[in-house]
């Protein structure tokens, strides 16, 4: 996972657990000296590594953490590429684009990204409905950004997720209720 991925958890840690419990989750997951530059890629389990020690520190399960991360690291991806993420306006423009638009243009940024594929369908105005395949399985934290686009355009939202990759599909099904 790119580095702009851990800043978005370091940010996160700093805010719940405090500098020093993420100091020491560094200390105890990743190489000494680590330092995370947005566009390098790093191993995805230290992230998962460093996600569940926060998740630990918080007397948390790591699914809630996930959503959680997944949540603010909306706001910080936006704010890093603001030209992708201000190209939409309205929360339903923005989830109908998330593989066709904004991944499209990570994949000319960033060098062989490691992307989700994600297709949507509209089933009516209140309704869309997400297909998440992705080997590393981020689901909650897909749950979290979509969470964090919704309250971007200051919509509410409630998820579905009746299919789960954790339970042995294939691909996760989000259902999306808007109000
Ligand atoms: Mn997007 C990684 C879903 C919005 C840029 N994104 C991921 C992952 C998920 C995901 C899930 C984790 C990888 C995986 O599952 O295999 N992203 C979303 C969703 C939304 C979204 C559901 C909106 C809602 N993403 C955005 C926006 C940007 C962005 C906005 C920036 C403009 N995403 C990224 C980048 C990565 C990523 C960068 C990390 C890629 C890598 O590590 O190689
Ligand atoms: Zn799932």
């Amino acid at each position: 996972m790119r580095g702009v991925v851990f800043r978005g958890l370091e940010e996160l840690a700093i805010e719940t657990i405090g500098m020093q419990e993420w100091d020491e989750l560094l200390e105890t997951y990743a190489p000494q000296g680590r330092v995370y530059v947005s566009p390098t890629a790093y191993p995805d389990e230290e992230l998962f590594a460093l996600a569940q020690g926060v998740a630990s520190k918080l007397d948390k399960p790591l699914t809630e953490v996930l959503a959680i991360f997944g949540q603010s690291l909306f706001g910080f991806l936006a704010k890093k590429h603001v030209g992708i993420s201000s190209k939409f306006s309205s929360f339903e423009e923005l989830v109908v684009s998330i593989d066709s638009v904004i991944h499209m243009e990570v994949k000319k940024l960033y060098d062989e990204p490691n992307l989700p594929s994600i297709t949507t369908t509209i089933e009516n105005d209140k309704t869309i409905i997400l297909k998440y395949k992705s080997n590393r399985k981020l689901c909650f934290c897909a749950e979290g950004l979509l969470h964090g686009a919704a309250q971007h355009y200051n919509r509410v939202l409630r998820i579905e997720h009746p299919q789960c990759m954790h339970e042995g599909a294939d691909h996760c099904v989000l259902i999306l209720h808007l109000d």
